[in-house]
This record gives structure tokens, sequence and C-alpha cells, in this order.
């Protein structure tokens, strides 16, 4: 079997670099992504505050009781979400197989890539290049041959970080990591190993798999397949989401306009909720109609505009219902979907800010 090509790349202090990158004032500048009342918390810090030891999670009390001048900027999350977009376009320019870890987070298999490019290392650099030149941002890639070791690698040399665990070195680097470096093994876990005995990769490697599943159950298998390097989970693309649907049976088949124009409304409300957690937008509504003896029929439109609310939907529904023309219906469903996605955005990317930024 040949060996795959994995890339993790993991963006630097991410909130925090693009509020630096968005008000040139806080470059520099220690500052916090957060809100600074009394229960409020660290979302993530700059490098800069980072250096007082205010990090993710932490209280904001506590951060600014460790570094006084930190600045605290409120988040903007649907700005967050945008620049994730913008990374995963650049992402695909080189493969598909593109799986989301968060929103600044994401595993690449470049094995057979859109470029032809032979060294994955290469296409972590121009992946790089681009987050750097198109967004103004700097992120971290770590390349080898699974999962598990890319995560490690893209942490080992942040920020800015670019390093590379080939498989006949992957042993010794192993042996070496303390064992809290190894992804998927928490505070709680690496406090039980270390109670064992079990401090680096080299001490978990003499364990045996009898051992670490008495300890960890299943999880011990896993463990022991880290400790040589072993990861055989494939990186599964996020399949896209082609539609959003929402539809009701009910107990008494409805015959009357009145009721079936109601139930179209809750059915249109629900709808609404699911497009907007989903985060879907789609041009097409499609009406569905399962009557008392199981027949069908369903009935679409498609809109030049993006279908988001009541206010666009119920009307359209209510006319294809109008269209079917039904006489003395005895309806036993009723559904609506909204599909034929709105094609991910294709807004421009920002303008270079600056070749020499650095968060
Ligand atoms: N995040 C959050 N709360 C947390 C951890 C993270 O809101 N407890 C958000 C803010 C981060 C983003 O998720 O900017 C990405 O998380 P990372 O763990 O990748 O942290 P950063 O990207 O901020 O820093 P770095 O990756 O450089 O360590
Ligand atoms: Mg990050």
């Amino acid at each position: 079997m040949s060996e795959r090509k994995i890339i993790h790349i993991d963006m630097d202090a991410f909130y925090a670099s693009i509020e630096q990158r968005d008000h040139p004032e806080y470059r520099g500048k220690a500052i916090a992504v957060g809100r600074p009342e009394r229960r409020g918390v660290v979302a993530t810090a700059s490098y800069e505050a980072r250096r007082f030891g205010v990090h993710s999670a932490m209280s904001s009390v506590r951060a600014l009781r460790l570094c006084p001048g930190l600045i605290f900027v409120p988040p903007r999350f649907e700005v967050y979400k945008e620049v994730s977009a913008q990374i995963h376009e650049i992402f695909h320019e080189y493969t598909d197989i593109v799986e989301p870890l968060a929103l600044d987070e994401a595993f690449l298999d470049v094995t057979e890539n859109k470029k032809g490019i032979p060294l994955a290392v290469d296409i972590a650099k121009a992946i790089k290049r681009e987050i750097r030149e198109k967004l103004g941002l700097v992120a971290s890639a770590g390349v080898s041959y699974n999962k598990f070791l890319a995560k490690i690698a893209s942490d080992y040399r942040k920020p800015d970080g670019l390093y590379t665990i080939h498989p006949d070195r992957a042993p010794d680097f192993i042996a070496r990591l303390p064992i809290e470096a190894f992804w998927g093994i928490g505070k709680v876990t690496a406090r039980e190993m270390h109670a064992l005995g079990v401090h680096k990769g080299a001490d978990l490697r003499r364990c045996s798999l009898e051992f670490l599943t008495r300890n960890f159950g299943k999880n011990g298998q896993i463990y022991h397949d880290f400790a040589r390097g072993i990861d055989p989970r494939p990186v599964t693309p996020e399949r896209e989401r082609k539609s959003v649907g929402c539809e009701n049976t009910f107990d008494k088949d409805l015959t009357d306009r009145v009721p079936i124009i109601i139930e179209l409304y809750h059915i249109t409300t629900e709808l609404v909720r699911r497009l907007e957690k989903a985060d879907f937008r789609g041009h097409t509504l499609t009406l569905k109609i399962t009557f008392a003896d199981f027949t069908r029929k369903t009935h679409a439109v498609t809109v030049d505009h993006p279908l988001v609310s009541r206010q666009q939907i119920l009307p359209l529904a209510k006319q294809l219902l109008r269209d079917l023309d039904l006489q003395s219906p005895q309806i036993r469903l009723l559904g609506l979907s909204v599909s034929n996605p709105v094609v991910p955005p294709q807004n421009p990317l920002p303008r270079q800010l600056s070749l020499n930024f650095k968060p």
C-alpha cells in the first residue's frame, strides 16, 4: 500500500489574528477576544497576550490580573465564519478531501492532489503562502502520513509553523513526545497515565495492549496504535448538504383548506429554523403531499433569491398548493423542502493587506 500524504492546517490565534488584521491599532498588542465582564471568558488571545499566560477558556478576570494592559475585543462570529469559508476555498484548490475539525482547522488528504504536486510539504507551503497573501493571516501546518501525526506536527512549531514527520522519523519523534501532546489524550487521561508511570511516547510504547485496554477500555487500542505511529482513520470530507426539509404526518387526514394552511404555516416555521441552524440557502422550494391512499404529489418552484425567511417561503408554499388544484383532498402528510443550494460564496478574497503581516 502506498503511503498517504496528510496535511493538518491550524490558523494561529484565529479570532485574535483576524481582529488584529482588521484593527491595525491592535497589532503587536496583547488582546483577548471575549468580554471583560465578571463572568466573561477569553475565547482566544493574541500571542502577545499568551506570553503573560493568558489562554482560551480562561476567565476574563484572571486574564486581566495576569496581563493588566490586556485589550478585550468583542467577538464577530460572522466574520470568523466568512474567513473560514475563504480558507476552505484555498484548500479546495488542492484537494476536495478536506475534513474540518473546527472553523480554523482541517485535515487535507493530498495523496492525489488537483495540481499534481509531488511533495505534501510544498502544498503546505503554498497554502500557508496563499493564506498570508490573500487573507493577511498566518497558519501553522503539519505534514505526515496519517491524521494523528499531521495534527501533532502542526502544533509543534506554532505560530507560523511548518513541520513534517517522515515515516522513518516517526518512531523517534513519538518516543520523545510528552504524553499530553498526543492528540486525543486530554488532561484527565494524561494524569492517569502519569500515575501509571507513562510520561512520554516511549513509556506508552512499552505498555502492552492488554495493560492499556484494562486501564483505558476501548481507547487502549487507539493509544497502543498511536505509540507505534499507526492511525488508519481516513480524512473524511464533510458531505455537502443538498437540501433541508420538514414534514408532518397527521393523525387525522386534512381535508379543509384552513387547517391545511395552518399546517403549512407550522411546517414553514420549523423549516426556517432548520435552514438557519444548518446555515443553508437554496433557491428551490418543493411541496410534497401524501394522500390517504398513499399516492403522492410534489410540486416545486425555483426563484432567484435564496429562500431563508417565512415571509418568502409561506406565500410560495401556498401558491404551490393552489397550483395543484386539489379537489376534496385527504391529506396524510405535508412536507416542504428547500434545495438547489446557493453556490459557495464567490465573494472576492480581501486584497493583500501587508506582505510582512504577522500576528
Ligand atoms: N475558541 C473558543 N474557545 C476555546 C477555544 C477556542 O472560542 N476554548 C475559538 C477561538 C479560537 C478558535 O476557536 O481563535 C480556534 O481555536 P484554536 O484552539 O485553534 O486556538 P487559536 O487558533 O486561537 O490559537 P492557536 O491555534 O494558534 O493555538
Ligand atoms: Mg488555531
